[in-house]
């Protein structure tokens, strides 16, 4: 069957199972435009690039499916960067596809002509030029494999104009292998092992999950070893919902802003079993001192995580669900015959009173909301089963704190890079792919202006997505640290100018509340959630009120500041 170029892609786009396209049409593209309607995908036409591929990465997070964005050259590539580096810290699958000017005229400074597989190879998991038709098919289809295989990451793939145009007999490449690229999944026998044996001989064990355990699917065999082998399980802000939040051998997050049993737990474990986390700085502290006493097993599909910032006693390059299916296989022999809850029972103890002497805390009272309450508010109407996404900031952590994630891929959050203007259009894919879901973006009045654009996008595709602003009137976090480390000088971190979000909502044809009292607090949340349209619940919280506990930047897990 002989195609253009376009109704290849989309052909492409087609067997690759995708439902939905996140994009902005530009001269480009038109001719994938034009045969778009053709086609049997949605398409969310997003008000700013960044807000289409922070969609599709929300789409993604949430699914566990390659999301899919559509731009056009120049400015409407150079816009998805912070969302594809975005995506590339975080470790998921978006493939972006990008107009680009005519073969002929590459590297002419033609119109609208940007080198973006210049400018995103260092934050693509790889990129493509296609620059001949016949390789157009077999292109498509290793930029989904690479997306979705092994660490999963954001793929690029650039489209001259009149490749789009010239036309071509069509094949579907059934099988697709990159001599290079060959992630390994199962994990070494004697590995497992070293770990089995480990682990029977620890006295104090602890788990610190990441996003590896959520994007390989990894729940179930996780609880199935914390639960059997009674070892209290931590995670990182990208493996909340890893492990549910209610469950008693939790400890809630590690780090910066983590519990103060994790970081203790983690300073006095004998054995941390590292699954799919990458000792971020933000995890460890000052590194030097993290988890001093521990033997130390790091499970990563992608072998350059692997001794990058601490010294690993047993590496282990796998998928984390493959890992831990192997682990539980070599274990289940010996589960009857230890009785680990006997053997950890001291330990958990341990924990579960740091936990109880030190919960996470803040002081209520006072003139003001507090923004911690209301993200337990969020929480208490959701049953804990909504989908959460959070902008940067103070928002973030209060929500990474303070709603106890039961599941994977419930929790949308930039980690790695820590994106402003990333919670909203992630909610917005997160929306598309569960119309019936609750989804909240939590919000800070700063990092909403970002992208507050897409609630056009919003409204137009009828999602009911809530954004609830944590309304601080501060760049609050960046505040936190002027108040904390820089003699309290706010310098540029007022936002005191700032629109009247009720209106702005309602300009755009979407809902808006303002809570400004305690006692409206859990009415007017009802009120917003049960509302079929999109709303902005403006919530005027205390100010200055700070995320605690904290570790200031390079010391140690044990110097943390409590409230
Ligand atoms: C795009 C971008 N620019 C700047 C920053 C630096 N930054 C981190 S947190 C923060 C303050 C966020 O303020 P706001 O959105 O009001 O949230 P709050 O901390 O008050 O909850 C800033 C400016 C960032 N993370 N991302």
């Amino acid at each position: 069957m002989e195609l253009t170029g376009a109704q290849i892609l989309l052909e492409c786009l087609k067997k690759e199972g995708v439902d939905v396209v996140f994009g902005f049409p530009g001269g480009a593209v038109l001719d994938i435009y034009h045969e778009l309607p053709n086609f049997p995908f949605k398409h969310v036409l997003a008000r700013h690039e960044q807000g289409a591929i922070h969609a599709a990465d929300g789409y993604a997070r949430a699914t566990g499916d390659v999301g899919v964005c559509l731009v056009t050259s120049g400015p409407g590539a150079t816009n998805t960067v912070t969302g594809i580096a975005t995506a590339y810290m975080d470790s998921i699958p978006v493939v972006i596809l990008t107009g680009q000017v005519p073969t002929a005229l590459i590297g002419n400074d033609a119109f609208q002509e940007v080198d973006i597989v210049g400018i995103t190879r260092p934050c693509t998991k790889h990129n493509y030029l296609v620059k001949d038709i016949n390789n157009l098919a077999y292109t498509i289809r290793q930029a989904f494999y690479l997306a979705r295989s092994g660490r999963p990451g954001p793929v690029l793939v650039d489209l001259p104009k009149d490749i789009m145009q010239q036309i071509t007999e069509f094949k579907w490449p059934e099988d697709v292998s990159l001599r290079s690229y060959n992630p390994n999944l199962n994990p070494h026998y004697g590995q497992i092992k070293k770990v089995s044996k480990l682990i029977r001989k620890a006295e104090r064990p602890l788990i610190y999950a990441g996003g590896g355990v959520i994007s390989s699917g990894a729940q179930e065999d996780l609880i199935w070893l914390a639960k059997n082998l009674d070892i209290p399980v931590t995670a990182t802000l990208m493996g909340l919902g890893g492990f549910p939040g209610d469950d008693p051998l939790w400890l809630g997050m590690l780090g910066m802003h983590g519990t103060y049993a994790a970081n203790m737990a983690v300073n006095t474990a004998d054995l941390v079993l590292a699954i799919g986390a990458r000792f971020d700085d933000r995890v460890t502290g000052k590194v030097s001192e993290f988890a001093p006493n521990a033997t130390f097993v790091h499970v990563d599909v992608d072998p350059t995580s692997i001794q990058k910032n601490v010294h690993v006693h047993v590496p282990i390059v796998a998928d984390c669900k493959s890992f831990l299916m192997a682990l539980r296989e070599s274990l289940e022999p010996v589960i009857g015959a230890t009785d680990f809850e006997v053997a950890h029972a001291g330990w958990v103890k341990q924990v579960q009173d740091w936990s109880t002497a030190h919960p996470l805390h803040y002081n209520k009272g006072g003139e003001y909301i507090k923004p911690q309450h209301v993200v337990e508010k969020i929480y208490e109407i959701s049953k804990g089963e909504a989908i959460i996404a959070t902008e940067v900031g103070q928002n973030q952590m209060w929500a990474a704190q303070f709603y106890k994630f039961k599941k994977p891929k419930s929790f949308l959050s930039s980690g790695g890079l820590g994106t402003m203007g990333y919670g909203f259009p992630a909610a917005i894919g997160a929306q598309i792919a569960y119309p019936d879901r609750l989804v909240v973006n939590i919000a800070g009045d700063g990092s909403i202006q970002m992208n507050i654009q897409e609630m056009m996008t919003a409204v137009a595709n009828n999602l009911p997505v809530k954004i609830v602003i944590l309304n601080n009137r501060y760049l609050g976090m960046v505040r936190q640290w002027q108040e904390l480390f820089y003699d309290r000088n706010y310098s540029e971190t007022c936002m005191d100018a700032q629109p009247d979000f009720v209106k702005l909502a309602e300009a755009y044809g979407a809902a808006g509340f303002r809570i400004t009292e305690e006692k409206d607090l859990e009415s007017t949340l009802k009120e917003a959630f049960a509302t079929p349209k999109p709303a902005i619940i403006d919530v005027i919280v205390d100010p200055e009120e700070n995320v605690y506990p904290m570790v200031p930047a390079g010391c140690s897990l044990t110097e943390m500041l409590l409230v």
